[in-house]
């Protein structure tokens, strides 16, 4: 499953490369409308996920002959997030692709802009399961429980399964972190019974970094103060997991790390052994998948009804169906794991 995915993400790498090249839109793909005006809106701009998330989006558009613009905050709330919805309504964009930054805040704002006449798909991160009608679907990677229980093995992995840990997330207002973290609570308890959460429960071992690089190092001294015999981090974000290398390697600490991490940044702390294992899908591909899911919808040939089906690629060899599932959501698939075998191959992908 892994080599197969790998030689899909090197597949698209390899598109965009092509596409980069190409430098005029294409005619359009089979069903999709051409010219859409498409606004992708990661939670941060300086985020080296987003980057590449934007990547993958940017090569679709492409493939599909749509004028895509990159845009959104430097620091990721909802509150920032508003402010660029507003603007890209008023730009009268076609799409909007979307990582929500904060499941509830951007809601109204997402409203407005559908009743502009905005297809809206969020992807990376969700909205709240209420305001789930604001957006076609969700394509997000993988399901939460398969996400937050990876985690917790490769915790467990490094700790030797023994311990107390600590979460060092983004924020409390991200689904994508909050989803995942749930799903390890539950999962620690039973599996690892000589493992424990810092605070007792998992809810109680949560610390936030914003997911900005200086909030994420204090959130991890603050864990090592509160806690100092804390045996693990799990960091779900690959802001915070970078950010608890760099300061494990620096003060030269014994904690075990783990998380999401983007495999480019975390390539030297695991070459090196600060950081066992770490594990991410594809953030190319997943950028990718969902700006073909709004180009089809704003086409108006996909619903987003649970059951219904899109693809995503242009060629026989990448091109693929999607099925949303329950919510509304549509998944990737599997997350990757990252460890001294194979983190160079993925660290020259992203
Ligand atoms: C950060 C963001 C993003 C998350 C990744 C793993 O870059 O919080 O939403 O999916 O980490």
């Amino acid at each position: 499953m892994q080599k197969r995915l790998t030689r899909v993400a090197i597949a698209i790498v390899a598109v965009a490369a092509l596409a980069g090249t190409t430098a005029t839109a294409n005619a359009g793909s089979a069903g999709i409308k051409g010219g859409l005006k498409i606004a992708i809106m990661p939670k941060a701009v300086n985020n080296g996920y987003f980057t590449a998330w934007a990547k993958g989006g940017t090569t679709a558009c492409k493939e599909i002959g749509a004028r895509c613009t990159y845009l959104g905050p430097t620091t990721a709330t909802g509150a920032a997030q508003v402010q660029f919805i507003n603007q890209i309504i008023q730009q009268h964009y076609n799409v909007l692709v979307i990582s929500a930054a904060d499941q509830n805040a951007i809601v109204p704002a997402l409203n407005k802009a559908k009743a502009a006449g905005i297809t809206i798909v969020t992807s990376d991160a969700d909205v709240d399961a209420s305001a789930a009608a604001s957006r076609v679907t969700a394509v997000l990677p993988a399901s939460s429980t398969r996400i937050g229980t990876a985690e917790v093995d490769w915790i467990a992995a490094a700790t030797g399964g023994k311990g107390s840990i600590a979460i060092l997330s983004a924020a409390a207002t991200a689904a994508n972190q909050n989803a995942w973290i749930a799903a390890m609570g539950p999962y620690l308890t039973s599996k690892y019974p000589n493992m424990s959460w810092v605070g007792g429960t998992v809810d109680k071992s949560v610390f936030y970094g914003n997911d900005d690089a200086t909030t994420s190092t204090q959130q991890f001294d603050a864990i090592l103060a509160q806690y100092p015999n804390v045996a693990g981090i799990i960091s779900p974000t690959t802001v915070g997991v970078l950010a608890a290398a760099q300061e494990k390697k620096a003060k030269s600490l014994t904690v075990a790390i783990t998380g999401l991490g983007l495999p480019s940044q975390m390539g030297p702390y695991i070459t090196d052994g600060t950081v066992l294992k770490v594990g991410l899908w594809n953030p190319i591909d997943l950028g990718y998948v969902a700006v073909y899911a709004a180009a089809e919808a704003a086409s108006g040939t996909f619903k987003g009804t649970v059951g219904s089906t899109f693809y995503a690629g242009n060629t026989k060899k990448t091109k693929k169906t999607y099925t949303v599932t329950a919510g509304g959501i549509t998944y990737l698939g599997d997350p990757f794991t990252f460890d001294k075998s194979n983190i160079a191959t993925f660290a020259a992908i992203y």
